[in-house]
């Protein structure tokens, strides 16, 4: 009942991640150093129950965040980074809206779009898990205005319907089913 079902992919990421942030630094795939991860947000659901894992790591090529999660029903699940790194259940409303410092429209698809915080839909497998990596924008890991990491925190929020990546303020994504605040490592 308590356990965290987490995919192949994702325990071998999280565990390479875990495992270079201690300590020595051992060589990753190739002789390359692997990625430290910036910050991590333990997923909950609308109980409170954890059900998942981000990480967050800025890479040579990059920033990434890796995902696991169980628990949850199947399909495509809006998935955003919101402004206040609060998740307080049952509805998340703790979180704030998306991360927009940009001041700019909801939606990938939007032309006078994105939120900095806008991710693509999560796809989530038949048996209610999903494990997967995103790219971000690599200012979301930097020091500075555009920082997930400013003095309000950031929250990584997933919704109960998939988002259009058209329409303000947010996709049409419904509510919130899962959130996890995004602590620094
Ligand atoms: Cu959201
Ligand atoms: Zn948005």
């Amino acid at each position: 009942m308590s356990d965290v079902r987490i995919g192949m992919g994702g325990a071998a990421l999280l565990g390479l991640l875990l495992l270079s942030g201690c300590g020595g630094r051992p060589p990753g795939p190739g002789g390359n150093p692997l990625p430290k991860p910036a910050a991590t947000a333990k997923l909950t659901d609308t109980t409170g129950k954890q059900i998942g894992l981000a990480i967050f790591a800025a890479t040579d090529t990059g920033t990434t965040v890796g995902i696991s999660i169980a628990g949850l029903p199947p399909g495509p699940h809006g998935l955003h980074l919101h402004e206040t790194g609060q998740c307080t259940p049952p509805d998340f409303a703790s979180a704030g809206g998306h991360f927009n410092p940009t001041a700019r429209h909801h939606g990938l698809e939007n032309p006078e779009g994105p939120h900095l915080g806008d991710l693509p839909n999560l796809i989530v497998q038949a048996n209610g898990s999903a494990d997967t990596t995103f790219s971000l924008d690599p200012v979301l890991l930097r020091p500075g205005p555009l920082s997930l990491l400013d003095s309000t925190g950031s929250a990584l929020v997933v919704h109960a319907e998939p988002d259009d990546q058209r329409s303000d303020p947010s996709g049409g994504s419904g509510k919130r089913i899962a959130c996890g605040t995004i602590e620094p490592n």
